[in-house]
């Protein structure tokens, strides 16, 4: 029916986790009605709406909003097993919007705001989706015109824009019913598509089931001591996995506590938020936690704002010990590190860990299901505190991306081991330490952008022989787009022209490199492949520039 070559986990794999109850058969927004059942009037939803008024859904309305939004997804013609782009702003409606999918079947392919044509009409193609749905302004981009071009140059067939799909808060969301089929999808059906940022070109798909998906912000929710009290602010980009399901919107839902949804991570925004709504917890990657802690550097007073939080989660690149040490006293909560993957995988610090373990490990995996390898170049275990790649499996971590046969056989061992690319150093204390990684990727404020991509973008450029991107370290990202290239003979070549192809292209703008190196040949390794490694270091900012 999906027309998609999905990854199974092996039936006995699949029956032993359902037999020892970690998936539940069910579907994911059922938690959401139980709560709407017995609390209809607890706070579920809460946050500035595009024109800045404040919204505040009950759970009675928030299922009341969900039905209707899943009403207006079918009259769009869209049905259980269809896929549709997803490309909105952080607002509460995203909130409704994936329950509706969620009860529907109809399964959201989470994109960033930052993709342009070239991303979407690739995720369109991959998924092959039916639609996209999208806010149709964010921060002065005309996304419904976007949209328009990918459906002109995709197997899409419409564009939807958000407002039009969920209805307006304050608006008695009219209760609809859904017949037999409202609950139907569930257990091994997909529930959610995210991407990886992972390495060979553009991204991939993974899919998410309602088992899977469940278990996973259910875990998160268990070792996060979430509850009915707890006040999540989602700040990061809501489709990501973190504030999705880590334990994020799905897993403070499921539990009956309150989502906060910030429309900016900027500290100004979400300080107030903070305050107004008795935030007590929240999850960031490390850049965000450093303007954070500059802003009550400079501006010591708005601690007094943070008073509420208890508790702050930090991953999507590697925190330095030397801030993670200074969350604790300056902003006045607890740290968790959290070393996730959209793939699967979650380490977490735990609540109770000591100081040291919180402020330089990036923790251990969340469930005790979960199997972990650190193997060094020839696939042999390293000795523990050794660093090594690390491999995993487990209840929540699939077997292989979407349609993707070819490449699943490099990113997956035979035995449905995920590659991740990590490199990883497990204490005696089995918490494990971050200590590089093995793939081509640029980690750019949490935001993982494939160097080979890069690299593409930049040979439309006519003038370019050869082109190489890699990570340069910066203070304020943690990483930079750094390309080099080879011009061909009597030809230069700047910044801004391969700038120029990117845009033309319509390539996210994240993909940009910041800085670009002019070379007359690259170091290469000894079997002749570009040695990146030389490169990175060539290229890495002195004292001076960093300042
Ligand atoms: C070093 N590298 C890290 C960390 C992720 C929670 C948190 C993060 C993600 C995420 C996520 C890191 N220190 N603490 O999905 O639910 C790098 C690793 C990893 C890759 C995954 C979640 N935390 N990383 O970042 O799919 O290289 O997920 O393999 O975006 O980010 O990226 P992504």
């Amino acid at each position: 029916m999906l027309n998609l070559d999905i990854v199974k986990w092996p039936d006995d794999v699949a029956g032993a986790y359902r037999a020892a109850g970690l998936w539940r058969g069910g579907n994911l927004a059922d938690a959401v009605d139980d709560h709407a059942a017995t609390r209809p009037d607890a706070v579920a939803v809460r946050g500035p709406d595009t024109d800045l008024t404040h919204v505040d859904l009950t759970y009675g309305d928030l299922v009341d909003h969900a039905r209707t939004t899943g009403a207006n997804l079918v009259a769009a013609g869209l049905r259980a097993g269809d896929r549709v782009l997803v490309q909105v702003a952080n607002t509460w409606r995203f909130v409704p919007l994936l329950l509706a999918c969620l009860r529907r079947g109809v399964v959201p392919v989470m994109c960033l705001t930052g993709h342009r044509e070239r991303e979407l009409t690739h995720l369109a193609d991959l998924t092959r989706a039916r639609a996209i749905l999208v806010t149709a302004d964010v921060r002065g981009v005309d996304h419904l015109a976007l949209a328009r071009r990918v459906v002109a140059g995709s197997c899409l067939e419409q564009a939807l824009d958000i407002d039009d799909v969920v209805p307006r808060a304050g608006s008695s969301a009219r209760a609809v019913t859904e017949g037999g089929a409202g609950h139907g999808p569930g257990g091994e059906d997909p529930a959610v598509l995210l991407l990886s940022g992972g390495t060979g070109g553009l991204p991939k798909a993974i899919c998410r089931t309602h088992d899977d998906y469940g278990y996973n912000a259910r875990t998160a929710a268990g070792v996060c001591g979430v509850s009915r009290s707890t006040v999540y602010l989602a700040v990061l980009p809501l489709g990501h996995n973190f504030p999705l399901a880590c334990p994020g919107i799905l897993g403070v839902l499921g539990a009956g506590g309150t989502v906060v949804v910030s429309p900016s991570p900027r500290p100004e925004v979400c300080f107030e938020l903070v305050r107004r709504y008795g935030v007590t917890m929240t999850a960031l990657v490390p850049t965000v936690a450093q303007r954070w802690l500059d802003h009550v550097g400079q501006d010591p007073a708005s601690r007094g704002d943070l008073d509420s939080l208890r508790l702050l989660q930090v991953g999507g690149s590697r925190l330095a010990d030397s801030v993670a040490r200074r969350i604790g006293p300056e902003l006045g909560c607890a740290l968790q590190q959290v070393f996730g993957m959209a793939e699967g995988l979650i380490n977490m610090t735990r609540l109770d860990d000591p100081d040291d373990v919180v402020t330089r490990t990036q923790g251990r995996p969340m469930s005790g299901h979960d199997e972990l390898r650190i193997l060094d170049e020839d696939g042999a275990a390293v000795a523990d505190g050794a660093p090594g790649l690390l491999l995993t499996r487990g209840p929540y971590t699939p077997r292989g991306y979407v349609n993707a046969a070819a490449y699943n056989r490099e990113a997956f061992t035979p035995d449905g081991w995920f590659r991740t690319g990590d490199v990883v150093r497990r204490r005696r204390d089995g918490n494990l330490v971050v200590e590089g990684r093995d793939k081509d990727i640029i980690n750019r404020g949490g935001e993982k952008i494939s160097a080979e991509d890069v690299e593409d973008l930049a040979y439309r450029c006519p003038a370019v022989l050869h082109a190489a991107a890699v990570a340069v370290p910066d203070a304020s990202l943690g990483e930079r787009v750094c390309l080099a290239v080879v011009p061909r003979e009597g030809r230069t070549v700047t910044l801004e022209d391969i700038h120029t192809e990117m845009r033309a292209a319509g390539a996210a703008r994240t993909k940009y490199p910041d800085k670009l190196h002019v070379v007359d040949a690259f170091p290469l390794t000894g079997v002749g492949k570009i040695d990146k490694k030389a490169l990175r270091l060539r290229f890495a900012p002195t004292r001076e520039e960093e300042r």
